[in-house]
Order: C-alpha cells, then structure tokens, then sequence
C-alpha cells in the first residue's frame, strides 16, 4: 500500500494533475496498481506550515522486495521534481509506502522509537532506512481516509488495528475536512 501526497504544482500542472500523472507513470513502472482512491484534498499538517494538500492511496502488486518497491517511489518522486530539502516541507509529490502485509521492518524495537518520537523531533528527523509499516500511519487522516477506501480491513502488525479501526479513532473534525475531489 502506498500513499501519495503534494502540495506544490510540478511540470505535469498542479497537484491533483502531478497526483493524476504519478498514478499513470506507477502503472507504466513494475508495480501493478490492483485498487485506486479518489483524489482528496486535505489541509496542510502541521496546520497553517503551507498550502492545502492533495493525498490519495493505491494497493499495488508486482514486487515482493520492499527495498525495490521504495526505489521505483523514489524514482518517479524524482522525476516528477521532488526536491528533499526541508523534512515536511512543501513538494511537488510524496509517495510513501505505508505497509506490506504484516511486514514490520527493520525489527521491533526501530520501529517503535520511529512511530514514539514526539512530534518537535518528527519534524527534524528522518529514518536513513525504510520503516514498515509507516510509523505515522495511524495519525493521520490523510493516510487513512483514502487507504480506508482501498485496504479497510489491513490490520497492522503491531497494534492488531484495522485501518476502518484507526480510522474511527481519529477526531471527526479531522476527517470531516478531507474531500473527495475526484471519483
Ligand atoms: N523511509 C523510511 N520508511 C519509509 C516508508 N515507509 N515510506 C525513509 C517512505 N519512506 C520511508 O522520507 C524520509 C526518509 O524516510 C527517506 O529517506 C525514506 O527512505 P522522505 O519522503 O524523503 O521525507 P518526507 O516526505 O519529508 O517524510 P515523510 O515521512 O514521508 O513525511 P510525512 O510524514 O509523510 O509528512 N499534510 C497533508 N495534508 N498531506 C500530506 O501528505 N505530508 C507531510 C509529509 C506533511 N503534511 C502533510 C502531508
Ligand atoms: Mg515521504
């Protein structure tokens, strides 16, 4: 499963357009999209750190190393002008790999210390290896919303959660604000 986001116009036009061609060039790449969400928009988090979001989820098949998966992520983030300059700053595409089954990786114990960092040091810090599943997933309404339309009964290895269980802990007024813009 992977979740896409932008907030930044690249060369393929704005980001609903950027997120629109990205799921394109995924389908031209080794990985399959097999389910596809709409398009939301969604407001920037932290609130007020930039302009508002466009995020969706696919569940993609075609390759069993994650390593590989995350490598074809970066290359088509790349080409479409993502830039890593700030942690959480403003970008053209996103395109984070949120789970593989009940994989947890790289052992329990990093895991934790990625998905337990409080939020000051989040926002300063990034893993230097891949983190599955996603150590933020949980928390986030962008995430969930649309991966609760692809994957809603994906439990997580850890917590034992579906994502529809994660989803319904989530503040209402957070998710009442992420709109399908596209069906
Ligand atoms: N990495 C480790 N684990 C993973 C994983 N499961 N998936 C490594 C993807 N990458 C993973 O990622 C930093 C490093 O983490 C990489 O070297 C990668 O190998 P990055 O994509 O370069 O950095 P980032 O995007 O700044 O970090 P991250 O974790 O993707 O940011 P977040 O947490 O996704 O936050 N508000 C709204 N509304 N919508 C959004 O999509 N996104 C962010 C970014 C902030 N606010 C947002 C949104
Ligand atoms: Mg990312």
């Amino acid at each position: 499963m992977v979740a896409l986001g932008g907030n930044v116009d690249s060369a393929a036009g704005p980001p609903a357009a950027t997120l629109a061609a990205a799921l394109t060039r995924l389908s031209d790449s080794p990985l399959q999209i097999v389910e596809c969400s709409p398009i939301y928009t969604t407001p920037c988090f932290p609130e007020g750190s930039g302009p508002e979001y466009v995020n969706a989820a696919v569940c993609l098949s075609g390759l069993n190393d994650p390593h590989a998966v995350l490598a074809v992520l970066h290359a088509i983030e790349a080409e479409f002008g993502r830039e890593r300059d700030r942690r959480w700053g403003r970008r053209t595409l996103d395109l984070d790999l949120i789970g593989i089954g009940d994989l947890l990786l790289p052992d329990l114990e990093t895991y934790l210390f990625w998905r337990d960092l409080p939020l000051d040091r989040q926002m300063q810090e990034a893993p230097d290896r891949l983190i599955l599943p996603h150590p933020r997933l949980q928390d986030r309404g962008f995430v969930l919303v649309p991966l609760n339309d692809v994957a809603p009964d994906w439990r997580h290895p850890v917590s034992g959660q579906t994502v529809r269980d994660m989803l319904a802990a989530l503040d209402p007024d957070q998710i009442a604000r992420i709109r399908p813009i596209q069906g």
